[in-house]
């Protein structure tokens, strides 16, 4: 069985590391610290790598021993978490292509299940809540700290318990969470409602711009370079704004532009409140994601991209019956 394998390769690895995907959000970054810890339990002393993410997730336990690089020039084993592709993940070249053996652990159903132990679970909401089931099998002791940062994952991943795919589960966990003490309502405050001023400055500039098509179902909004210079370029102040435009009555489809640095085009971030699959749309422009939340690279100008992501959408969307 995967499991048995995987224990086996973190037994036998001298040295190991830990890899999520670019711009990490929360599940990412809990996701790695959870598996240093539980790795930790079985003796071993994982790096977790992860140059850029955001300030926000610094209370996170574990979180100073995040490194900007390896310490090793090949790693016996690599782990990456909430990864569906190899072309999201960071560290691809450096640290998983060297390492002798690889493991992937996650949550996207489009996956490409690019390591040589594949352990991913579509229907779980985190990719944390993967890794219980993975720790239980392992006898690994969930205490605290280490339910802190799977429950952080679980909370930003399912929106505080909002969001689709959430299953019995789900709560299950996070009762048992709860009983080891770890803090619910610090937690959600720290993960979701926190702010910074650059993040509620993006918010007033998204709600001037939003554009409806599609009989109010679909709404737009944008962010150029000029207003990354303007406003702020740290990542994580841009984190969740999608979620803003979904909100608005109506609206079943969000879509967030962002330009990005030296690429010539934006990066769509989409939310759907129900039946559209936006994972489809994403994928049809070569990213991914869920059915509810996905992500792809638009090419072009301002106008090109909004142009091409809003065709695109509405085809998908008259396939449904609203
Ligand atoms: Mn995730």
């Amino acid at each position: 069985m995967t499991l048995d394998n995987i224990l086996e390769e973190i037994k036998k690895a001298q040295t190991i590391v830990i890899l999520c995907h670019e711009s990490p959000d929360g599940d990412a970054v809990a996701s790695s610290l959870s598996v240093m810890h539980a790795v930790k339990q079985l003796g071993k002393d994982a790096d977790v790598v992860i140059p850029k993410y955001s300030k926000v997730f610094n209370f996170l336990p574990g979180a100073d021993k995040i490194k900007d690089k390896g310490r090793y020039e090949s790693y016996d084993l690599a782990i990456a978490v909430d990864c569906s592709d190899l072309k999201r993940l960071v560290g691809e070249e450096e640290y998983f292509e060297t390492a002798k053996k690889t493991i992937e652990i996650d949550h996207h159903s489009v996956n490409s299940m690019f390591a040589d132990y594949n352990y991913v679970d579509p229907v779980a909401p985190a990719c944390c809540q993967v890794l219980i089931a993975m720790f239980e099998y392992f006898g690994i002791n969930i205490d605290k700290e280490l339910g802190t940062c799977i429950l952080a994952g679980i909370i930003t991943d399912t929106g505080g318990f909002q969001w689709g795919g959430v299953t019995p589960e789900t709560f299950e966990f996070a009762a048992e969470l709860l009983r080891k003490g770890v803090n619910i309502s610090k937690l959600c405050q720290q993960v979701l409602r926190n702010k910074t001023k650059a993040h509620c400055e993006f918010e007033k500039l998204i709600y001037e711009r939003i554009e409806f098509y599609y009989n109010g179902k679909l709404a737009v909004a944008y962010l150029t370079l000029e207003d990354y210079q303007k406003i702020s370029k740290d990542s994580g102040d841009d984190e969740g704004l999608v979620d803003m435009i979904r909100d608005i009555e109506g609206v079943e489809v969000a879509v967030l532009l962002k330009e990005k640095e030296g690429t010539g085009g934006f990066k769509a971030s989409m939310r759907s409140k129900d039946q559209v699959n936006v994972s489809d749309i994403g994928l049809l422009l070569g990213g991914g994601g869920h059915h509810n939340a996905a992500g792809c690279f638009v090419p072009g100008t301002l106008e090109q991209s909004k142009n091409k992501i809003v065709s695109l959408i509405i085809q998908e969307m008259n396939k449904y019956s609203f």
